[in-house]
């Protein structure tokens, strides 16, 4: 068959990736905290789900301020996910079932407990003080500029001993790198390489569109040489490899997504972009004020991508990590359809060109879990925001409400793997507390169910594999106006995959265009297979179905 010559020959463009949150996946020795060992444990139910990768998030030594993405040794597992040799086993034991491990590779910033900060703040004479960024302070004093971090307040702290600030875009433990000094990028090549000779898959890429930045513009994202690092990086470590790496990019646009996963460009392979995430919310309350959720909106944005990069660059397909809210709770409806439309959130995406990440947990439907005081959480976002809103005259009964909608947290409790004690994932007290609803929401229950929303993922992540249509075939959207019915198709060579979904509770009745109808081979349903379109077509409350036909040429 002809493929595409832009997207010919990757072998991971028919994998789909599952993300592990370490912390809150399998906890092997009672401590209450997820580890190593614990994902080793796991791996028969990944590959049974049909994984072939595994996004780890960190696991690097840390002081944990921000659960692992402050690093302060770069090349040591935190004593409470195990050991380098807990981690060679998990990757030897993960290749030997034909699964990959991806590392999350954080280097827009360290911890401040990292010894080249320690150094960096010990003098303004130190080796090490152009490896972090630092400024006199403004005129009169106070910072050098308004930039803010991202969980809240100045980007900027004043280290007495020496007299500066220091530029964090997160917390004041995560100090930022200075990207534009050599021996940085120098280092942390030759830490990649490291990893790279221990066996790993690739890399997730940490705010990687932050690198580049020049603070004295005022320019955080897509500096001036983001790319030119990023080629760099490309040519100094994984370059010459066949592994995955895709860049956490909150500003990726099409065009720029294009500089990253352009086939000619030797930068990445993908990256996430998060349109579709920050449409829904509010321009300045940012995501502790969302917007009701507007499908128009997300069809034109998830659309728009894949037009982008139909022909050159790749699509990273993801609902959820562990930074937003449990998909299922998002766009779908927990009280009145989990099971139907956490099926159809599946259909939609997995069915898109593009590589589809699973969040732990989606499979089977988590949901974000209700907590109901501050004490419940741990982020240190969430923290942080309580503080600012309550002062700001925010009442605490609100910011909660917020909180459940899209605080970190609640997507962040552990893995449900059975309805015993503490849902499987540990026989001490869980480092968060379980989302109470495990007794129904768990593997163990998913698994055996045919009908099952794990059943549906596997069979998505199957389907993938088996069907090349469903991996190179082109985009075509319709109904771009309708505010309930996701619709568009695929095509390759002769075939035509046709994916229809009613993303509300209600029963939809509508015309469908000619182009859409016709019969074939349903593929997947969430509901009672559907082999026929008509003109005239009803829609039950998230029903979502994709037909395999043979094109009408
Ligand atoms: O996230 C980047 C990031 O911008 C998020 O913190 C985001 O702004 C926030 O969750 C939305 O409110 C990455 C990691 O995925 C995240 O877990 C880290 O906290 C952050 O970088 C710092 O390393
Ligand atoms: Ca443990």
């Amino acid at each position: 068959m002809e493929l595409p010559s832009t997207s010919r020959n990757a072998w991971w463009h028919t994998a789909t990736v599952y993300q592990v949150y370490p912390r809150s996946f399998a906890d092997s020795n009672g401590d209450g905290v997820g580890d190593l060992p614990g994902i080793t444990s796991k791996l028969e139910y990944l590959k049974a789900l049909g994984i072939e990768l595994i996004w780890l998030s960190p696991v690097y030594a840390s002081p944990m301020d921000d659960n692992g993405y402050d690093i302060s040794d770069y090349q040591a597992i935190a004593p409470e996910f195990g050991t380098l040799a807990d981690f060679d086993d998990l990757v030897a034991q993960a290749r030997s079932r034909g699964i990959g491990v991806v590392l999350d590779l954080v280097v827009n910033h360290t911890s401040d407990a990292h010894p080249w900060f320690v150094q960096s703040r010990a003098s303004r004479r130190s080796a090490y003080r152009d490896y972090y960024i630092w400024r006199k302070p403004a005129e009169g004093g106070g910072p050098p500029n308004q930039l803010t971090s991202s969980f809240g307040g100045p980007a900027w702290t004043l280290d007495e001993r020496t007299g500066e600030y220091y530029l964090h875009l997160f917390s004041r433990r995560q100090p930022d790198l200075n990207w534009a000094n050599p021996n940085v990028r120098h280092e942390i090549y030759q830490m990649m390489n490291w990893w790279l000779e221990r066996g790993i898959a690739g890399f997730r890429m940490d705010v990687i569109d932050y690198i580049g930045k020049q603070v004295d513009q005022n320019i955080v994202t897509d500096g001036p040489h983001l790319h030119d690092y990023l080629q760099e990086m490309n040519r100094a470590t994984f370059g010459s490899r066949d592994v995955i790496t895709v860049g956490e990019t909150w500003s990726a646009t099409p065009g720029s997504a294009l500089l990253y996963s352009g086939r000619a460009r030797q930068e990445l392979s993908m990256v996430f972009q998060f349109e579709h995430v920050t449409q829904q919310w509010d321009e300045i309350y940012g995501k502790w004020r969302s917007q009701p959720f507007d499908l128009v909106k997300l069809k034109s944005i998830l659309g728009k991508w894949q037009y982008a990069l139909a022909e050159d660059g790749w699509n990273s397909l993801f609902w959820g990590n562990h930074d937003l809210p449990r998909a299922v709770s998002k766009y779908g409806d927990v009280k009145g359809y989990p099971v139907e439309s956490a099926k159809m959130l599946a259909t939609v995406l997995h069915l898109l060109k593009g590589t589809p990440f699973v969040y732990q947990g989606e499979e089977i439907g988590m949901t974000n879990a209700p907590f109901t005081k501050i004490e419940q959480y741990r982020d240190i976002e969430t923290l942080n925001m309580h503080r600012l809103h309550l002062e700001a005259g925010l009442s605490p009964e609100d910011f909660i409400r917020g909180a459940n909608e899209n605080g970190r947290d609640n997507a962040r409790t552990p893995m449900q793997w059975s309805a015993g004690a503490n849902a499987g994932f540990t026989t001490g007290i869980p480092w968060i507390d379980v989302n109470e609803n495990y007794i129904a929401i768990n593997a163990e229950v998913a698994m055996s169910d045919e009908h099952s929303i794990w059943n549906h993922y596997r069979r998505l992540i199957l389907l993938r594999k088996s069907h090349p249509i469903i991996v190179y075939g082109r985009f075509q959207s319709y109904l771009d106006q309708h505010p309930d019915i996701f619709a568009y198709t695929r095509t390759l060579g002769e075939q035509r995959l046709t994916v229809l979904a009613n993303f509300s509770a209600r029963t939809i009745t509508l015309d469908l265009p000619n182009e859409l109808q016709g019969s074939g081979r349903c593929l997947i349903s969430n509901y009672d297979p559907v082999h026929k379109v008509d003109a005239a077509m009803e829609f039950r409350p998230y029903e979502a179905f994709a037909i395999l036909a043979q094109s009408r040429s």
